[in-house]
């Protein structure tokens, strides 16, 4: 029975259907939609109640959202934490009432919470990674020469601080590549669009584009077509997340590469919940592995993108 305490985190008793909150960060785009989505269908073949909000970008909601499903006494919650630091008052707020917090496709700031102590797991990719196969891709088809803008993702997210470390630090190891510029689109397509139209008035040498997400990536072609360029040949696009236009945008010949990201959490957020309540000690990174998309598998994929 020892196995069922699996170091002070909350314990779930086995039984018929569950109640079960996913605090959505916001649904501003198609990556978001289809994590809704994949955690709606769950909820069915699961044999969930689903208790579902959106926070429509803002943390401070998202945090007052979990407060609610603490107050409606949820089983537990699977929570993509919009920002590092804001959630943090609410995951520790769910454990000392008794909820396990899984996150999912986003982080809490390693510094303040622990996996396997003050929430169960983080299941999602490695963002660290993703931008690392980025940079890789590039340092391969440039010959380490490229003058580069990075269109971040949120602002306090760790997909965005992640996927910049992982890609600066791979570039900074050629001194022929050159980030002119690095700045938020808050992973969102017009905002990307506008954050490259300035960009580009400042840095018109540029010839590579790395956007945190596709949607970004997607504006800042738009961009570059309204600036008389032509994205693909006078400037290289990399990104990050898999979604249909992007593959189409591959397949155009206007975007080189994107990195996957899958949004489709839900059957594994059914199976570790599974195992959770089955009493298994969950391992504190449940860990999504992506592809990368290119013009050699782009159009095989497409069918299969949201
Ligand atoms: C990644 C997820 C990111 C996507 C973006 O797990 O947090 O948020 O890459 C989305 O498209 O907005």
């Amino acid at each position: 029975f020892s196995s069922m305490v699996s170091a002070g985190l909350p314990v779930l008793e086995q039984k018929e259907r569950y109640k079960v909150g996913f605090a959505q960060s916001e649904s501003n785009n198609p990556w978001r939609i289809a994590e809704t989505k994949s955690f709606k269908e769950a909820a069915l073949s699961c044999n969930w109640d689903l208790v579902y909000t959106d926070a429509a970008g803002s943390a401070a909601k998202q945090v007052s959202d979990v407060d609610s499903m603490i107050a409606q006494q949820v089983d537990v919650i699977f929570l993509p934490p919009r920002e590092e630091r804001p959630l943090l008052p609410a995951v520790m707020r769910a454990k000392s009432q008794g909820i396990p917090v899984f996150l999912v496709d986003r982080s809490v700031d390693a510094k303040v919470a622990q996996a396997g102590r003050d929430y169960v797991s983080f299941l999602g990719s490695n963002f660290i990674e993703q931008g690392q196969l980025a940079a890789q891709w590039l340092i391969e088809n440039t010959g380490g020469q490229a003058k580069i803008i990075e269109l971040e993702g949120t602002t306090g997210s760790s997909p965005a601080n992640d996927r910049r470390k992982g890609f600066d630090d791979e570039i900074a190891k050629h001194a022929g590549m050159t980030i002119l510029a690095s700045q938020s689109g808050d992973f969102a397509r017009d905002k990307g669009r506008k954050v490259t139209e300035t960009l580009l008035q400042s840095h018109p040498d540029v010839n590579v584009i790395y956007a945190h997400n596709d949607e970004m990536a997607i504006g800042a072609i738009q961009a570059l077509e309204a600036s008389g360029r032509k994205a693909g040949t006078d400037v290289l696009i990399v990104s990050i997340d898999g979604t249909r236009d992007a593959l189409q945008a591959i397949i155009d010949g206007k975007m080189a590469l994107t990195v996957e990201s899958s949004p489709f959490f839900g059957p594994l957020a059914c199976a570790t919940l599974k195992r959770y309540v089955g009493g298994e000690t969950i391992e504190p990174w449940v860990r999504v592995s992506d592809r990368i998309f290119t013009i050699d598998n782009a159009a095989k994929h497409i069918d299969e993108a949201y």
